[in-house]
């Protein structure tokens, strides 16, 4: 069996290319859920919803979230009547939002429910929140504009302001009290790989993290733990991983990478581009394999994934 850790677009492209090459029902996603919000009285999980797109063929890769050939009359009409509009739900994405919120209105799990969106979707993997329990990324901005509060909530610093002001820090309010949702623990332990996709390791993996108990388990099975680095060659392919990672005191970089990771992954994998930090990366006491990470579309993903596959 193999656990991936996974955020939002990098790990749902990854994923999307680790199904082409083993069973997809020997794959089980421990997805974050510190991303998600509540607007319009819905619960809107968008990484659960970017892996799930992405398994079911029906992501947009044009917007790199959402559904695939998507409408926006609803927005469009919200917007027209004053609504909240600086967060796009599209009409075929609107369904998903629906069903999740009736079906935690009626008393389901956050993880039952995504068991079932995604059977209903044809998706043949897991894919389990990282906890039932609420975890909210909030974000302290370093230099709030005027009428902005100091903190924000993740989507707000993310789209609402564009991810574009400085960070000062960061916290996952309510991961003392939560759990891991039920089989994370159980999944991690009996894997015989653990990935660690390439997403955002401050604001996806870190609320993973931050579940009590999650880093624990991973600790335990290091030496299957393979972390893919999503920074190459000192930047993010996509969002603001390596400004947060300076921002918040660490190195944009593989290496920076490895350093963070390096009590729970044994082995990184970098891109071709950043050979020259293996031997540091190694230093550390991390396994560093090289390889193409860039994946411009699912043959290349299927090629990480049997690069990642092949690390152990
Ligand atoms: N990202 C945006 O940049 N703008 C949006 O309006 C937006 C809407 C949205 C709706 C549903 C969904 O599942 C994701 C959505 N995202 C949007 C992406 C999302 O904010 C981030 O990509 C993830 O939270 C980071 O992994």
């Amino acid at each position: 069996m193999i656990v991936a850790l996974a955020g939002g677009v990098g790990a749902a492209k990854l994923l999307a290319g680790l199904v082409t090459v083993v069973d997809p029902s020997d794959v089980t996603a421990v997805v974050n859920t510190g991303d998600d919000l509540e607007l319009h009285g819905l619960h809107i999980s968008p990484d659960i919803d970017s892996v799930t797109y992405a398994l079911a063929g029906l992501d947009n890769k044009a917007t790199g979230w959402g559904v695939v050939d998507e409408t926006w009359t609803v927005a469009e009409n919200l917007k027209a009547i004053g609504g909240a509009a600086w967060f796009q739900l599209g009409d075929r994405d609107l369904a998903t939002h629906l069903f999740r919120t009736q079906r935690l209105s009626e008393g389901a799990s956050l993880s039952e429910v995504t068991a079932e969106l995604t059977a209903a979707r044809g998706v043949r993997s897991h894919l389990v929140p990282m906890s039932d329990q609420p975890v909210r990324t909030r974000v302290t901005l370093a230099e709030p504009p005027p009428g902005e509060e100091r903190e924000v909530a993740f989507q707000d610093y993310f789209v609402r302001l564009g991810h574009a002001l400085p960070v000062a820090s960061l916290r996952f309010s309510g991961a003392e009290a939560a759990r891991p949702a039920p089989g994370v623990l159980e999944a991690i332990a009996a894997a015989g790989v653990v990935i660690c996709c390439p997403s955002n390791p401050i604001v996806s993996i870190g609320p993973i993290l931050s579940v009590p108990g999650i880093l624990h388990a991973l600790v335990a099975r290091r030496d299957r733990v393979v972390g893919v680095s999503p920074i190459v060659a000192g930047t993010a392919l996509r969002g603001p991983a390596d400004r947060l990672l300076r921002e918040l005191g660490h190195e944009a970089s593989a290496l920076g990478v490895a350093r963070l990771y390096a009590p729970w992954v044994g082995t990184l994998l970098i891109d071709e581009a950043d050979e020259s930090l293996a031997g540091a990366i190694e230093a550390l006491g991390v396994r560093c394999v090289v390889a193409p990470t860039v994946m411009t579309d699912t043959a290349r993903a299927a090629d990480l994934a049997k690069a990642v596959l092949g690390a152990i």
